[in-house]
């Protein structure tokens, strides 16, 4: 149903309770299109979680040293639990885990156009960090105060982990920038190739930005899509700066009047390519994916079955006291 067609009086109550700041719960009525622009949201933003771990994931085996390779598996592995919180979070409003994996293994459900590049170098993880988690937090800084409360709360820990995967892709970064001639001209290449992407994982600018008004009067979303790439720019700057790096954009400039750094076109033909599953790895995500799903299958038979076998003797042990 649309939600302008649901009770005018329900609507206008839902409005003012989440105008004056108060969370909607699992059980809380909500418009059908509350519920909907949030299932497609955080399931966008698990399935990012989840495919997320595959650009790094290429790096576990090949980082440089013991210690990276211990820091590197463990950030991974916190992408994973990110995920399975926000699935948590989605489930809360009556779809299945199986519904959104299904969603996403047909290319129906969307993840966030970034995973969509390849890491090609060990300066990738470093630039990952820095700028891909450097743009996830001002997003999800953002997403605590979201009104639906099974989301903030997942966001409020999200957040807590995802500054220290900025941290280390920085400090990796550090050192590569501050290392020799050929380490420095890696971290420069892998900047060149992450800077704009990362510019796109905020999204289409306001203006066609499908969802972000209406999202944003119900509080799901608090600003707009153009306000945190700006906030990431402003932000991102005087970091690259300090590593000695070259923002690749002629245009990028200091705007005196306006407080803000003032940045090129962003190039949106291949933002749209991207998410319409043609950029440079959509296919080879997707197949890991589903392979890693498949050859999952007899985890989850098993977890079912344990499950089962526990039900039964809690049952049969009841019977028999
Ligand atoms: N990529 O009306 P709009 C991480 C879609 S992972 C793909 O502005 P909305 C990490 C959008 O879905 C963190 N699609 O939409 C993990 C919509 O399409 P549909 C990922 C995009 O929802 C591992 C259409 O374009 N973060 O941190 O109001 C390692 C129109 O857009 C993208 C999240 O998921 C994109 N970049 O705003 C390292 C944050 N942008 O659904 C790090 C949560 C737009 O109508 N999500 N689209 O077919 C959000 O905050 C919002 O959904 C967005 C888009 C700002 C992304």
């Amino acid at each position: 149903m649309d939600y302008r067609m649901e009770n005018q009086e329900l609507l206008d109550k839902f409005q003012a309770y989440v105008d004056a700041e108060n969370k909607v719960e699992a059980k809380d009525w909500m418009p059908d299109g509350y519920r909907k622009t949030l299932i497609r949201q955080i399931a966008q933003h698990a399935h990012s979680e989840v495919v997320g771990m595959l650009p790094e994931g290429n790096w576990i085996t090949r980082a440089p040293s013991l210690r990276r390779k211990a820091i590197l598996l463990a950030k991974v592995q916190d992408e994973a639990g990110h995920g399975l919180y926000l699935y948590s979070a989605v489930e809360t409003m009556g779809v299945t885990r199986d519904q959104l994996i299904d969603e996403l293994h047909t290319g129906k459900a969307k993840y966030s156009s970034i995973f969509n590049y390849p890491t090609i170098s060990w300066a990738d993880i470093g630039a990952i960090g820095w700028l891909v988690d450097g743009a996830a937090i001002v997003n999800q800084v953002s997403l605590q105060r979201t009104s639906y409360g099974p989301y903030s709360r997942a966001m409020i820990r999200i957040c807590k982990e995802e500054s220290f995967h900025q941290r280390q892709g920085y400090e990796i970064m550090i050192a590569l920038a501050k290392g020799t001639p050929e380490q420095k001209r890696m971290a420069q290449d892998a900047f060149n190739r992450w800077w704009w992407p990362s510019l796109m994982m905020f999204g289409p600018s306001d203006a066609n930005s499908e969802h972000s008004a209406q999202n944003i009067r119900w509080k799901i979303k608090r600003h707009g899509n153009d306000e945190l790439r700006q906030k990431f720019v402003d932000m991102t700057v005087p970091q690259a700066e300090y590593l000695g790096l070259t923002i690749p954009d002629p245009d990028l400039r200091w705007n005196e009047e306006r407080g803000h750094y003032d940045f090129g076109d962003i190039n949106w033909d291949e933002f749209n390519q991207v998410i319409r599953g043609n950029g440079p790895c959509n296919k080879q995500r997707l197949e890991a994916r589903k392979k890693a799903h498949e050859d999952g299958a007899w985890v989850r038979d098993a977890a079912v079955a344990y499950a089962r076998k526990q039900q039964e003797k809690s049952r049969t042990g009841e019977a028999a006291a």
